[in-house]
């Protein structure tokens, strides 16, 4: 039994778990090892949600995709050196996209690391963390732990938010200091993603663009579904009329079948477009940087940005009206100039927008009722389609090259924030640490769609998955390789080419080894009645669906990105 001077001890442990909890993080995704395990314990007997991984670099995707569902930062918690090293992918890729996470590793003793003297597990993470994330931070002293994490959340949300890392030394964890001082150590972090309103100038040199375009178009970033701001972006599209493109993951913030998405006319509105307003979309690759042929005429844009990075304004191309602040205040301060006065775009540029949208989607419409077997990308995706037709709350995961390339065109999203996929980076590894992250975040179905190269990655997670129950629905798009799986060595000795994967993989015996439900689906109808069996049980499902080995092609619709030998193959 605790003497009376103890029990009015706290020590590192109690206080972490309190600083966060205080500030409404109550859910961890981590890898237990030394020094955290008795860490994620108490966490989880203090009533935090606690979600162990089987690698950290899952653990950390799911704390990304947390911080982009719900504005807070996603917290995962790491050991120290290698599980420190494999989270960091994740805090990285995290800080590219712009989503807010904070990764909390273990590490050892200062002391010993600074004199590089050989320590358990011995890294300067610190140091290592900071070219990765937004910021890093340590803590030396246990009461300063309340502070550390005060730190740490208003570095990944605010301003542009991103990942951080905060480094504890295994003793922090077990120092203990006087109660009550501790609990007044700890900080409620006040407005830590303050507003930041748009100077009145910004938003009228944007307006007056956007008057006199004869071609506008309004591009939605992922940053725009981050912002929550949702009723007032459909209601500046739906007043101005301008059509709409969306990035991957702003789709569904209007439905996908809005009459005003010019989603299915993307080359002819980034060529012809006059004014374009970028609302939370960076002018990077995914756009080929704002120049060049899919842009048109050299010269023919001007754009409207609205971000909430300073730093972000011309970072490509000119930025000619550039509309600094979150995107709430922005959009609304649109609306506020907008008025009840606005004019319609000319019938002639809408015209247009529609005749290259139907045409595509009458060539999509084709490819979307075939029915072969084995399945093709198209006609099992058409499947999917009308799954997510039916359950628009529905998260959908996605994954690989064909995989990605064709899910993000023929799957219509219908809510904002549903679609989670490889982001700025076009990293392969985020499925099962997304689909996890979304599964606690939101109790929502998830439906992850993954090329089966792309779910190699975080495969191991089926057993996280099944562990917790979690309403998870997987389809593996199963070519038999990367991009296909027909290639062939031509070295003359017997190993497979580096692209191609065992033949007649059975992906779906390793949800059923964990006590999950596994499918495997040759036919679209087998594939259909799977899937709405996993939408409506809940139960983690793996469908392995068997796609023509001759389907796909080398990176997808990025082949440009991909240097071909012009002598090596004869
Ligand atoms: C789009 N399109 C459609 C529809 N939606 N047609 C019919 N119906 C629907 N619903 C049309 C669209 O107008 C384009 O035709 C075409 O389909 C392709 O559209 P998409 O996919 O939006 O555009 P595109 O050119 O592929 O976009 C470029 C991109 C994108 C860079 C933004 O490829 C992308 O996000 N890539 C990420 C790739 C990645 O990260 N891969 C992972 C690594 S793979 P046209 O208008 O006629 O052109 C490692 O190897
Ligand atoms: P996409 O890949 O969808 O084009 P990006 O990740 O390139 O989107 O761009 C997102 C942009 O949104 C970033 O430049 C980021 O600074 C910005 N952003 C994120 N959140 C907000 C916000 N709340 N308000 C304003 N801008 C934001």
């Amino acid at each position: 039994m605790a003497t009376s001077a103890e029990a009015k001890l706290t020590d590192g442990f109690h206080l972490l778990a309190e600083a966060l909890k205080l500030n409404g993080l109550d859910t961890i995704f981590g890898l237990p090892g030394i020094p955290i395990t008795d860490f994620l314990r108490l966490a989880q007997a203090d009533g935090m949600r606690v979600i162990s991984f089987r690698h950290e670099q899952n653990a950390g995707h799911a704390a990304a995709a947390a911080g982009f569902l719900t504005q807070k930062p996603g917290i995962c918690m790491t050991v120290s050196a290698p599980g420190f090293l494999n989270g960091l992918t994740a805090l990285a890729n995290a800080t590219t996209n712009c989503f807010p996470m904070i990764m909390i590793s273990g590490s050892s003793e200062r002391e010993i690391v600074d004199l590089q003297q050989g320590d358990y597990e011995e890294m300067d993470q610190m140091a290592a963390a900071k070219p990765f994330c937004k910021a890093s931070f340590r803590v030396l002293h246990v009461e300063d732990i309340g502070i550390g994490v005060a730190r740490a959340i208003r570095a990944a949300v605010s301003g542009r938010p991103g990942g951080v890392y905060l480094d504890l030394p295994a003793k922090v964890f077990a120092q203990s200091m006087e109660a009550e001082a501790g609990r007044r150590s700890l900080v409620q972090v006040v407005d830590a993603a303050p507003r930041q309103i748009p100077s009145s100038e910004s938003v009228e040199r944007a307006l007056g663009l956007l008057k006199n375009a004869k071609k506008p178009l309004i591009l939605l970033g992922k940053g725009a579904a981050y912002a929550q701001a949702d009723a007032d972006i459909r209601a500046l599209i739906e007043k101005t009329g301008i059509p709409y493109l969306p990035m991957s993951m702003a789709k569904g913030l209007l439905p996908d079948t809005h009459q005003q998405s010019a989603a299915a006319a993307r080359s002819l509105v980034l060529q012809q477009a006059d004014v374009v307003l970028l609302i939370g979309a960076r002018l990077n690759w995914l756009l080929s940087h704002g120049k060049g042929k899919t842009w048109g005429k050299p010269g023919s844009q001007r754009f409207i940005q609205i971000d909430i990075s300073p730093t972000e304004i011309d970072s490509n191309v000119a930025i000619a009206a550039p509309v600094i602040g979150d995107i709430g205040s922005c959009v609304s301060a649109l609306l506020v100039g907008i008025g009840n006065k606005w004019t319609a775009p000319a019938a002639d540029w809408i015209d247009a927008i529609s005749k290259r949208r139907e045409a595509n989607l009458t060539k999509m419409a084709a490819t979307l009722l075939k029915n072969p077997s084995p399945m093709t990308f198209h006609s099992a995706l058409g499947v999917i389609r009308d799954i997510v037709k039916a359950r628009p709350d529905a998260i959908v995961v996605n994954e690989g090259a064909n995989t990605l390339d064709f899910a993000r065109s023929v799957v219509d999203m219908y809510e904002p924030r549903r679609r989670l996929d490889v982001g700025t980076w076009g990293v392969m590894g985020i499925g099962m640490g997304y689909a996890i992250g979304a599964a606690v975040t939101t109790g929502k179905p998830v439906i992850a769609i993954e090329g089966d190269s792309a779910f190699g990655f975080s495969g191991m997670e089926v057993e996280t998955i099944c562990r917790y129950n979690l309403p998870v629905c997987i389809v593996i798009f199963n070519n038999g390789g990367v991009y296909k799986g027909t290639d062939t060595n031509v070295s003359g000795h017997s190993d497979v080419a580096p692209t191609v994967f065992v033949k007649g993989a059975r992906y779906d015996k390793m949800m059923e080894a964990f006590g999950g439900v596994g499918v495997h689906a040759t036919t679209r109808e087998e594939l259909m009645r799977a899937m709405k069996e996993a939408i409506a049980s809940g139960k983690p499902t793996l469908i392995n669906a068997v796609i023509d080995e001759n389907d796909g092609t080398e990176s997808g619709r990025i082949g440009n990105l991909n240097p071909q030998s012009a002598t090596y193959f004869p």
